[in-house]
């Protein structure tokens, strides 16, 4: 995947990455520090919804946890020059479809660094071409499985280079449409494609305007800062690169027609094949113009894509759903689900601090949470094992339950004390039952050993009366690793059957629980959380992302636990297996 984005923020998170992962191929001594702190800001910037620009107008940026001195001159040369030099200087070393190459999850800095020196290996292809000619294998650490996993990962990356993450593109998205929307002349706006119905990744960026003078639109729209390339232009469509790739297609229609515009463009395609042979068969036709009869030519509709649906005899299909998996005959027997929404969201069940790996104290997550108009939220640190992440030991846990007790008598919210408690290999819990009790939420997560068949393990850790949820049950990273092995029927049935509500865990990279999975586990009887596992305080507006993500998994507001009033949730706490 390339992470390739509109805002310098990501922008500069992707220089900083690779300049860790550069510093780790030269496994220079007395990197690790370095390599931690460009990781950590990189993360930082990811989070962070507003442009750093202005955060260095405001002299504000030193504020950011995480970005010292030294960082925060690199991010002001960046925005001054639009480059960084000593990041300039590393990649004539090590170019940028080398370090892409570091997003294999087989394929560690130090075997790329051998790879290169040894083959030229700089790209996929030629990657590809050593992986699948068997040189390697002459190499330590190149044994039959481990090339069998880096040739895996290559597809994986293949299938997501050109695509981004919605949730790093979603707040440029949403700018670009406000700036939009103020042009003289725009009548009506949305966006289209895979973006309104947000799939977890995004190719193209399709917008749709109803306006009247479509040549003065465009020529509004053309002079935006971040228009680095005019693509094509003609007299109904625009489509330009912004900043670092991104394509974005602009597209001008009549009033009359926004509403059939707007329905051919969200797609998919396989959505809109099924409804057109739909409108054949009851004597229509169907385009980007309208719904019309197909031996008059009449037009039925055209300004309305509710009045589209209705007109084929549909309920009207949210776009999440729009993939031609049983939508349409849902919708035609009126059988398509109150999907849920934002509003429907009462609190945040998965959140770090910085008693563990957040970046923000427990008081600054908890203001971020009133803003959202929240009335709960969890605190759920990592237990040891997660040495990386600073995982919480006893004392800290006993300070971290009195901070936790202090605040609820300051602040009109509820805070949990919780945990996101590592699954050990066996099924067991990172924390014994005696402190497991004391939490208010547990969620049971895995965060090592990918490459196994975790069905046991998690049911196992599903077993536990003290834990509530699952976190991110399948691990996949979109981009670079796929779900371990999972019995899933198996995993859902034990859910179901021990209460244990499963994660739809809004990270970008996450959206874990997958979309499908969601829709099955959800048949078999289980309930969800939608969190965001924030470990930044800007980060809580994730949480719509989360909700769009369990729409496509046909949600409503009763499969959801946290939209549940607090004293409603408060029951559902407590151990009633105990
Ligand atoms: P993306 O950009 O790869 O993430 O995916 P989409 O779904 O945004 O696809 P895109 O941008 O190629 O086209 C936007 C929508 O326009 C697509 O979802 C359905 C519609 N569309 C585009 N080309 C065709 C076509 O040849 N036939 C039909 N029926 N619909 C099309
Ligand atoms: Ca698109
Ligand atoms: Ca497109
Ligand atoms: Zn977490």
């Amino acid at each position: 995947m390339s992470y390739y984005n509109f805002m310098k923020n990501e922008v500069i998170a992707k220089i900083f990455e690779n300049m860790a992962a550069i510093l780790e191929i030269e496994g220079a001594p007395n990197a690790y520090f370095r390599v931690r702190a460009y990781q950590n800001a990189a993360q930082v910037l990811k989070e962070l919804p507003i442009d750093v620009e202005e955060l260095i107008l405001r002299g504000e940026m030193l504020k950011i946890p995480g970005i010292g001195e030294i960082l925060a001159q690199k991010i002001r040369e960046y925005i001054k020059t639009g480059k960084i030099e000593a990041y300039e200087i590393m990649l004539k070393m090590y170019p940028q479809s080398l370090l892409d190459l570091l997003k294999i999850q087989s394929l560690g800095p130090k075997k790329l660094k051998l790879l290169h020196e040894t083959f030229g290996v700089k790209d996929l292809n030629s990657l590809e071409k050593v992986m699948k000619s068997g040189q390697a294998e002459m190499l330590p650490k190149f044994k039959a499985k481990t090339i069998a996993n880096i040739l895996h990962g290559l597809d994986i990356l293949k299938n997501t280079q050109d695509r981004v993450l919605l949730g790093f593109i979603y707040p440029k998205v949403q700018d670009l449409l406000t700036r939009i929307k103020k042009i003289p002349g725009v009548k009506k706006i949305e966006v289209a494609g895979s973006f309104r119905r947000r799939q977890e990744t995004i190719g193209d960026i399709d917008i749709l305007v109803a306006g009247k003078n479509p040549s003065q639109i465009f020529s509004s729209f053309l002079k935006f800062p971040e228009i680095k390339r005019v693509l094509a232009h003609g007299e109904t469509k625009s489509s330009v690169l912004i900043d670092e790739g991104r394509q974005v297609d602009l597209r001008i229609v009549n009033e009359e027609n926004f509403g059939a515009a707007l329905q051919y463009f969200t797609g998919s395609k396989k959505h809109n094949i099924a409804i057109r042979k739909l409108a054949n068969n009851l004597g229509l036709t169907i385009n980007e113009y309208a719904l019309s009869d197909i031996k008059t030519g009449e037009v039925k509709v055209s300004k309305s894509e509710e009045k589209i649906y209705q007109a084929l005899g549909l309920q009207y299909i949210p776009p999440e759903i729009r993939n031609d998996t049983g939508e349409i005959e849902a919708a035609q027997q009126n059988k398509i689900p109150k999907l849920i929404e934002f509003s429907d969201i009462k609190g945040d069940l998965h959140i770090h601090s910085n008693y563990s790996d957040g970046k923000n104290s427990i008081e600054q997550m908890v203001v971020a949470a009133i803003a959202k108009g929240y009335e709960y939220i969890a605190i759920t640190d990592h237990s040891p094992r997660l040495t990386v992440a600073h995982g919480l030991h006893l004392e800290d846990l006993q300070k971290k339950q009195a901070e936790i007790l202090a605040l609820n008598k300051k602040f009109p919210i509820k805070i949990l004390y919780g945990t996101e408690v590592d699954i050990l290999e066996d099924g067991s819990l990172d924390y014994p039952n005696e402190i497991l009790k004391n939490f208010d939420m547990v969620i049971a997560s895995i965060h090592y050993k990918f490459n196994q068949d975790n069905t046991e393990r998690i049911s196992k850790a599903m077993q536990n009366p003290f834990v509530h949820a699952i976190g991110h049950l399948t691990g996949r990273m979109i981009g670079s690793r796929d779900s371990y092995p999972l019995d899933f029927d198996k995993v859902f049935q034990v859910a179901a059957k021990t209460q244990t509500w499963l994660e739809i865990n809004a990270q970008p990279e996450r959206m874990d629980l997958p979309d499908i999975y969601i829709r099955r586990a959800k048949e078999a009887g289980c309930k969800f959380i939608i969190d965001t596992d924030s470990h930044f305080n800007k980060s809580l507006w994730l949480m719509d992302l989360g909700v769009s993500y369990a729409r496509r998994g046909w949600l409503t507001e009763s499969d959801v636990i946290n939209t549940l009033k607090w004293k409603d949730l408060k029951s559902k706490l407590k151990y009633d297996s105990l």
